[in-house]
């Protein structure tokens, strides 16, 4: 089905409440992110230096919210057209950083989680089942896209 603007709403919102409080909450993705997937660390150039996660490095937070931000506006792409379209430039961008990093399928699961993870984390009791999903779907049309660009 169709991505409804309730679903864009639901991921709008969350992603606002995400933006209050960057700090606590990018930290909290990349350690999921590491727990799952250890050997990613080394593929992060902010952390392939550092024990555990910075906390107080403006480009660790930095890349951590743009991953939200994309998925935000993958949400609003798929509401408004019902598909994920990144521009150009952008898309080869992504694409080749992905494929130099040697990104695999099964971290894009690992990413996945720990984005909704740390989203329910954001919204704490405002959480459900349809946040979730419409998030996950967002996501999953974003990875797709990037896929396809790394190939
Ligand atoms: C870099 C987004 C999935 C690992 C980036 C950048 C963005 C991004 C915006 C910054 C590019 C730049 O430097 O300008 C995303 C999105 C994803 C995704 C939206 C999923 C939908 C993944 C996955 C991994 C990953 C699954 C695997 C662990 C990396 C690495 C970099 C990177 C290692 C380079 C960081 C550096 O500068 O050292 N990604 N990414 N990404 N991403 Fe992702
Ligand atoms: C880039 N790509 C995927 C996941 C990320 C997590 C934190 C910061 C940057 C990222």
């Amino acid at each position: 089905g169709a991505f409804t603007e309730k679903q864009e709403a639901l991921v709008s919102s969350s992603f606002e409440a995400f933006k209050q409080n960057i700090p606590h909450l990018s930290i909290l993705f990349y350690t999921l992110i590491l727990e799952k997937a250890p050997a990613a660390k080394g593929l992060f150039s902010f952390l392939k230096d550092s024990d555990g996660v910075p906390q107080d490095n403006p480009k660790v937070k930095a890349h951590a919210e743009k991953v939200f931000e994309l998925t935000r506006d993958s949400a609003a792409q798929l509401r408004a057209k019902g598909e994920v379209v990144l521009p150009d430039a952008i898309s080869k961008h992504l694409g080749s950083v992905h494929a130099e990093k040697g990104v695999t399928d099964p971290q894009f699961v690992v990413v996945k989680e720990a984005l909704l993870k740390t989203i329910n984390e954001a919204v704490g009791d405002k959480w459900s089942e349809e946040l979730s999903a419409a998030w996950g779907i967002a996501y999953d049309e974003l990875a797709a896209a990037i896929k396809k660009a790394m190939s």
